[in-house]
């Protein structure tokens, strides 16, 4: 009987210390970041030819193998259907299109809708923003009936630039029951076998990839200025796409924490223990040998930065969103300046964090800490708009 006291104690010790996350400074464990510009053969990169050539193809495939899951590039076809085209809104300001992207592959489609403000104003054709969006479909009303900071798009119109955006659940829903149902069991059942086959994260990511593919046609878009945009999950996501699709020129990854922007190896806030087990439907089965074990992965998240050079990257926090480890993106983004030099870009974060409200905003890079909670405001996209026209 006592035994069996001592040992539920013990279990229940061991299970809270797994669940208990820090947000003390003075506890991130001392870490080695692996060397992004040393290849797995030991060969060290000094250009960046040489990164594209040797280095980069192999940190892109430690991504897929280990996290993100194996990104699929074949389809049979692929149609674009304008639901709505050209429909006056915003008084005059924009015009809203509407569009299904419909993929095929082995006889099974999937639909993508994509809504899309285009602004009358600027000559065509224009930049245009790309939400991935993970929070609620009326977020990104194209009636504006319901207009919401996490999609503004009269202030991003009138800025001069395109706004469009597909909801998540088009690729496959965000439920570890039944994310399979989208694209992964219609289009890829063969990656639902495969350890290191996408899931949530890689099917969202494939999605974007697609939506560009349609700019790549639309004549009142300059698919050369495709700036891809994710909160949180959507922040996870559009770092991974921008990672493995070269065509998208910016990316913005807001508050996008562990498995984001944020380093694992700190150990801060959310760890990769708890996010796969929360959320066992977003990374690869191989993601989940690495609970517990951050410095055991042959990557980290500085090195999905990289994967984006020479391209533009802004990264956000909050700060009260300590659970994303806003030092941690930071850091990540210092740890990525290395692979930008190749391309003579010099750095242009400070040595520190800056303060709360504090943007620095260079031609490459960009990083808040905006004051409050957990979200994507008016203020994050105020600045995106800033770094954009910057470069
Ligand atoms: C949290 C999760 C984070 C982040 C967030 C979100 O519960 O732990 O990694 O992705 O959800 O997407 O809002």
């Amino acid at each position: 009987m006592r035994k069996g006291i001592i040992y539920c104690l013990l279990l229940l010790a061991s299970f809270s210390a797994a669940l208990a996350q820090n947000y003390d400074e003075s506890k991130v464990p001392l870490y080695v970041l692996p060397d992004v510009l040393k290849t797995t053969g030991g060969k060290v990169i000094r250009s960046g030819e040489k990164w594209e050539k040797l280095r980069r193809p192999e940190v892109l495939r430690l991504f897929e193998d280990n996290i993100y899951g194996r990104m699929p590039v074949d389809y049979d076809s692929i149609r674009y259907m304008l639901t709505q085209d050209d429909v006056p809104e915003m008084d005059g300001k924009a015009v809203l299109k509407q569009v299904t992207v419909t993929v095929f592959r082995n006889k099974q489609s999937v639909q993508i809708n994509v809504v899309l403000f285009v602004p009358t104003q600027p000559r065509k054709p224009v930049p245009v923003f790309l939400l991935i969006n993970n929070r609620g479909k009326d977020n990104t009303d194209p009636t504006r009936v319901k207009k919401s900071e996490f999609w503004p798009a009269e202030m991003v119109v009138d800025s001069g630039f395109a706004i469009a955006a597909f909801h998540v659940s088009d690729l496959a829903p965000d439920d570890k029951e039944t994310y399979m149902t989208g694209i992964l069991e219609k289009l890829y059942p063969e990656q639902l076998n495969m350890d290191n086959g996408m899931k949530a994260i890689g099917a969202w990511a494939w999605g974007a990839s697609r939506v560009m593919d349609y700019f790549e046609t639309d004549r009142d878009i300059d698919a050369k200025k495709v700036i891809v945009v994710g909160h949180s999950r959507g922040g996870k996501t559009s770092l991974w796409a921008a990672a493995q699709d070269q065509r998208f020129a910016a990316c913005v990854t807001n508050c996008s924490g562990n498995t984001g922007a944020a380093l694992a190896r700190r150990q801060f806030g959310e760890r990769i223990s708890r996010i796969n087990t929360t959320f066992p439907h977003w990374f690869n089965n191989n993601y989940k040998q690495f609970n517990d074990k951050e410095s055991a992965l042959p990557v980290d998240q500085h090195m999905l930065i990289s994967l984006i050079a020479p391209r533009p990257v802004y990264a956000t926090n909050a700060s009260k969103d300590l659970w994303a480890d806003p030092t941690g993106t930071f850091l990540a983004m210092k740890a990525a300046e290395p692979v930008y030099a190749l391309y003579n870009i010099k750095p242009e974060l400070p040595k520190d964090p800056p303060g709360i409200n504090t943007p620095v905003i260079g031609s490459h890079f960009g990083y808040h800490n905006r004051e409050g909670e957990h979200n994507m405001t008016a203020y994050d996209w105020g600045n995106f708009i800033r770094f954009a026209k910057k470069f």
